[in-house]
C-alpha cells in the first residue's frame, strides 16, 4: 500500500477516468505513488460514458483507437467494427477497469469544484462534491493532473424560453443511459456536427417527423463502416505496438492510410481527381491526405472542397436542398469533418426538414416548440447536439489557483496558455493531459493520451526520485510556445472557419486556435527534448 507524501492524504489526485484518466492512474500506480481518481460519472468512460446518443461512434478506426501499452490488454479485446461503436468503446474501458483493478481508487459520481496551490507546502487542496448532493470532502496531494477531456463540458445555448418547452430535452453530450425511444414523435433536432450527422439518421429512423435546426452546414465524409475481417484483427494484434511507435511518428496518430505528399500543382488533373475518388471510397479521414498543403493552400484545398461537395450533391435528392447541405462558408477540414452513414439520405425522405437559422435564426422556444424565422416548429422532444465548451470548458469549470492566488480561469481568459499543453506558468505540480497548446484533438486521441501520459509519469519519476517538491512552467518558455502555436496556426487555413478549436462556438469565448497544429511527431520531438535537457523551459523546486 502506497503512502503519500508527507503531509498529504494522496501523492497524485486525477481529475476524470476516462482514456486519459485511466491510464495515467495505472502508470503512477507503477511508480508507487498513492493515487485518487476523482469522476463524475457513476463508471468510467469519460467521452464514451457521456456521448451514448444514437449513432454515437468514434471517427477513428477501431484498431488504431485502443490502448497500445499493454499487449495483455489487447489480446484478450476483438473489435468487431471499423469504426467502434459507443457502447463497444464503454465495454472496452471497462474490460479494461477490470483487467488493471482500476475501481477501487477511483471516487465515482464524485466532481472536483475547487482546486488550491498552497505555497508553503507545495500542496493541492482539491474540494469535491457528489453529484447528488450528500456532501463532499477535501483532499491534499502534491499533484493535481486534469484529465478531464478536451471534450466534456457539454453546452445548451442560451436560447430565449429554452426552459419552457413542456416536453423532455436532450444533449448528446448526456444522453439518458435506459435510451430514448423517439417511435411516433415530432423531434426538434438543433445542431449539424458530428453528434448531430451521426443521431439524426437513427432519430429520423424512429420518429414520425424531424425538424432539422442546421447554422453551419458540414463537410461529410463517407464513414464506409463496416465489420472487421479476422484476418485484419489477427494481423493487428501482432503489429499493435511496432504500429504506435509509427503512430507517435505520424502527424495525426493515424497510420492507416498515408498521407500523399506531392502538392497538387505537382499532378496531373487526372491522377488529382483519381486520388480524391480513391480515398473518398476508401471512406473517413484519408480524403485530406490526397494531396500535401490541403491544411494550407486555399487553392489546394479548394480542389478537395469541390470534390467533396460534388459527391455530397449525388446524395442529396431534393433540388432545394442542395444549396443549404452543401458547406461553402469554409474550407473543407478547417472544422471537424464528420464521418458519414446515411446522413445526406436521411433529408431525401419526406418526414425529414432542414431549417437553415442563418436564413431563419431560432427566436426563441416555447412551451410547444421551437419558433424560427417567425414560425413555430411543434415538436414532443428537442435534441440539442449544439456541442461543447471544448479544450478549455471541463479545466475551467473548476475553480483553480495557483500561486499567490492567481485563478486559471482569469489567466486563460483571453485564450489558454500553456507550455506545450502539459502546464501553466503560475500553477506548480498542475498537470494538464492532451491540454490545450498541444496536438490533442487533431490527432488520434488515444495516441495523444498515451503519448502525455507517458510523459508526466516520467516526470514525476524524476521529481519523486530526486526530491524535488515542484516543477512549474516558466513565463518566458510559456509565452514563447503560445505565440509558436499561434504562428504555426496562422500558416494554415484553420482560423478561416468558426469552429470549436477556435472558441467560436461559445458566445464571448476568446477566439483562437487551441490545438498544437504543428504534427504529432514534432511535437512528440520537442516534449522528449524537453525532458530530456531536465524539463528545460520548466523550474524545478527543491
Ligand atoms: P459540434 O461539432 O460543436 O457541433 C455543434 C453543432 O451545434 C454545430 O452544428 C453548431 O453550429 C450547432 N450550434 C451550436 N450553437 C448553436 C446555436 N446557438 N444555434 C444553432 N446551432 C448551434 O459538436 P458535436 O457534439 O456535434 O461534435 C463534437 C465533437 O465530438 C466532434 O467534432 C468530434 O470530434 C466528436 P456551428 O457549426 O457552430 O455553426
Amino acid at each position: 500500500m502506497a503512502t503519500a507524501v508527507k503531509g498529504a492524504d494522496y501523492d497524485v489526485v486525477i481529475v476524470g477516468a476516462g482514456f486519459a484518466g485511466m491510464y495515467m492512474l495505472h502508470k503512477l500506480r507503477g511508480l508507487g505513488q498513492k493515487v485518487r481518481v476523482i469522476e463524475a460519472g457513476d463508471g468510467v468512460g469519460g467521452t464514451w460514458y457521456w456521448n451514448r446518443y444514437p449513432g454515437a461512434r468514434c471517427d477513428v478506426e477501431s484498431l488504431e483507437y485502443q490502448y497500445a501499452f499493454s499487449d495483455d490488454i489487447q489480446k484478450g479485446w476483438k473489435w468487431s467494427e471499423r469504426y467502434s461503436a459507443q457502447p463497444e468503446i464503454l465495454r472496452y474501458q471497462n474490460y479494461v477497469a477490470d483487467k488493471l483493478d482500476l475501481r477501487k481508487d477511483i471516487t465515482f459520481s464524485t466532481r472536483v469544484t475547487s482546486a488550491t496551490y498552497n505555497e508553503p507546502n507545495a500542496l493541492w487542496t482539491i474540494k469535491t462534491h457528489k453529484v447528488d448532493g450528500s456532501g463532499g470532502d477535501t483532499l491534499q496531494a502534491r499533484f493535481c493532473i486534469m484529465a478531464t477531456g478536451c471534450l466534456s463540458a457539454a453546452r445548451v445555448p442560451d436560447f430565449k424560453g429554452k426552459d419552457d418547452f413542456k416536453g423532455p430535452t436532450y444533449h448528446t453530450g448526456g444522453w439518458p443511459h435506459e435510451g430514448v425511444d423517439f417511435t411516433g414523435l415530432k423531434v426538434g433536432v438543433i445542431g449539424t456536427g458530428s453528434s448531430g450527422v451521426q443521431s439524426i439518421p437513427i432519430i429520423a429512423s424512429q420518429a414520425d417527423h424531424v425538424t432539422v435546426f442546421q447554422r453551419t452546414a458540414n463537410f461529410t465524409l463517407p464513414a464506409c463502416n463496416r465489420p472487421l475481417k479476422e484476418e485484419e484483427i489477427a494481423r493487428s494484434k501482432e503489429i499493435l505496438l511496432e504500429n504506435r511507435q509509427q503512430a507517435l511518428k505520424a502527424p495525426a496518430g493515424i497510420t492507416c492510410f498515408k498521407y500523399n505528399k506531392k502538392l497538387a500543382a505537382e499532378m496531373l488533373p487526372e491522377d488529382l481527381q483519381k486520388e480524391l475518388q480513391d480515398r473518398w471510397e476508401l471512406g473517413g479521414f484519408a480524403f485530406l491526405g490526397a494531396f500535401g498543403g490541403v491544411m494550407t493552400e486555399k487553392k489546394s484545398n479548394d480542389y478537395a472542397a469541390d470534390y467533396a461537395r460534388s459527391r455530397m450533391a449525388a446524395s442529396i435528392k431534393k433540388p432545394e436542398l442542395v444549396e443549404k447541405l452543401l458547406p461553402n462558408d469554409h474550407p473543407i477540414g478547417v472544422k471537424r469533418l464528420c464521418l458519414d452513414t446515411n446522413y445526406l439520405e436521411t433529408f431525401n425522405d419526406d418526414h425529414v426538414e432542414l431549417i437553415d437559422v442563418r436564413e431563419n435564426p431560432i427566436e426563441r422556444i416555447t412551451e410547444k416548440g421551437i419558433v424560427a424565422g417567425g414560425k413555430e416548429y411543434e415538436v414532443d422532444a428537442i435534441v440539442f447536439a449544439t456541442g461543447f465548451d471544448a479544450m478549455t470548458g471541463a479545466i475551467t469549470s473548476v475553480d483553480i489557483a495557483g500561486r499567490k492566488g492567481e485563478k486559471l480561469k482569469e489567466k486563460w481568459a483571453a485564450g489558454p496558455r500553456t507550455y506545450l499543453g502539459l502546464g501553466s506558468a503560475g500553477f506548480p505540480n498542475l498537470f494538464f493531459i492532451t491540454g490545450p497548446g498541444s496536438p490533442s484533438v487533431l490527432t488520434n486521441m488515444i495516441v495523444s493520451i498515451e503519448q502525455h501520459v507517458d510523459w508526466i509519469t516520467d516526470c514525476i519519476a524524476r521529481l519523486t526520485k530526486g526530491n524535488i517538491r515542484s516543477i512549474e512552467a516558466n513565463r518566458d518558455a510559456e509565452d514563447e510556445w503560445v505565440a509558436h502555436v499561434n504562428e504555426v496556426a496562422s500558416m494554415t487555413l484553420y482560423p478561416q472557419a468558426n469552429s470549436w478549436y477556435m472558441g467560436a462556438n461559445i458566445p464571448g469565448k476568446t477566439q483562437v486556435f487551441m490545438p498544437y497544429p504543428g504534427g504529432l511527431d514534432l511535437y512528440g520531438q520537442k516534449i522528449a527534448e524537453v525532458a530530456g535537457a531536465d524539463y528545460a523551459g520548466f523550474e524545478l523546486g527543491a
